[in-house]
């Protein structure tokens, strides 16, 4: 049986005593709340953290496509699947340029650059710090995205004046080996230590909808929230389903389960920015508006992802006219 709503405050505090984080019992407790107790609860933190209707704008480029060693079961350029995405040398210093400042006139706040890579090699590097300060020139937010981190890679990335780190847990301990086999939870953790080692702002999240169980997903929101500190950004991505991935025909999550996550992720890490992230075009107006009320203030923007689409410019202006919601301008913050 659900819980009531009167047992419900109970069943979802914080912490155990002495424990400074969130208990996977908690989490799993807010996930089990009625949904419009969880989604008020969730709308409070957030109108209490954050500006209420200003969402924040990302846009991304692969600056570097396909033919990615590692096997996540669920991404379109790992090499070994037949998805159609060709292995593409790195773009060219001009080409990034041009797409950020695309980005920025169309009302993007930040820019983020991902790689196809296990990891970048130190010459690989040299060319990425390049984009980086080419997007600071622009005066937009910096973020990228090329795997995991060495030695020293995190504070040369830091000196060229990125921003954020993108680097995802994708999902709970218990469910990653079924996802990834080539690279290790805790391998992930390492690289989140060294980009806050460097000073530089963490985004880590995760995907739903991968055929994990909702335990699994309270285990990744726990996992997130209990980093010290959480991160500055969390983006929730939804299972973009690409043809030759080991995902590909996986059973569609129940989108309200979807809303759920969202809603767990503001209350969990309440000043963190929730990007509502990919595989909008697949929940709808409706389910998007939800996850905004839920507390997500932040989505991808521009017509796509990495190798996959995500709802035009003018789709999501629309929508926003639609929702009352406004683009977070450049210099913009939170409200704590
Ligand atoms: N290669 C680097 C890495 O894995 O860290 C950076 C790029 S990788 C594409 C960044 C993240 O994109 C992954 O960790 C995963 O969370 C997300 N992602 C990749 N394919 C996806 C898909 N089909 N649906 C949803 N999210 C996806
Ligand atoms: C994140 O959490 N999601 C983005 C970004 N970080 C790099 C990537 C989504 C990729 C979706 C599949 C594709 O377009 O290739
Ligand atoms: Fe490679 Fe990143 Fe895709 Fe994994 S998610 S296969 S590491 S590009």
């Amino acid at each position: 049986m659900q819980p009531s709503s009167r047992s419900a405050p109970a069943a979802a505090q914080a912490t155990s005593a002495g424990l400074p984080g969130w208990t996977l019992a908690a989490v799993e407790g807010l996930f089990a709340l009625p949904f419009n107790d969880l989604l008020a609860r969730a709308y409070q933190v957030h109108a209490a953290h954050h500006e209420r209707n200003a969402v924040q704008l990302s846009t991304l480029l692969s600056i570097k496509t396909g033919g990615c060693p590692e096997d996540c079961a669920y991404c379109p350029q790992a090499a070994r699947y037949h998805t159609g995405v060709p292995n593409e040398a790195m773009l060219p210093l001009g080409e990034v340029a041009a797409a950020a400042a695309a980005a920025k006139a169309a009302g993007a706040t930040r820019f983020c650059m991902g790689a196809a890579w296990r990891g970048p090699k130190d010459r690989d590097l040299e060319p990425v710090l390049a984009m980086v300060r080419e997007v600071k020139a622009l005066g937009l937010e910096s973020c990228a995205t090329l795997g995991m981190l060495k030695d020293g890679q995190a504070e040369a990335l830091k000196r060229a004046g990125l921003d954020y780190y993108n680097h995802n847990l994708d999902t709970a301990p218990e469910f990653y080996g079924e996802i990834i086999t080539t690279r290790e939870y805790r391998d992930r953790l390492e690289t989140l230590v060294r980009v806050r080692g460097a000073g530089i702002k963490v985004c880590c999240g995760g995907i739903v909808g991968m055929g994990e169980s909702r335990a699994e997903r309270a285990g990744l929101i726990a996992q997130l929230a209990n980093l010290d500190p959480y991160p500055e950004s969390v983006p929730i991505n939804n299972l973009v389903q690409v043809e030759g991935t080991p995902l590909y025909g996986t059973e569609s999550i129940d989108p309200l389960e979807f809303v759920r996550t969202v809603a767990v992720a503001r209350i969990t890490m309440p000043r963190a920015t929730v990007r509502l992230s990919a595989g909008r075009r697949e929940l709808g107006d409706g389910i998007q508006a939800l996850c905004f009320f839920a507390g997500a203030n932040s989505i991808f923007y521009g017509d796509k992802l990495l190798t996959t689409g995500n709802p035009d410019v003018e789709a999501d202006r629309a929508l926003f006219r639609r929702l009352g919601l406004t683009a977070l301008e450049a210099g913009d913050r939170t409200t704590t």
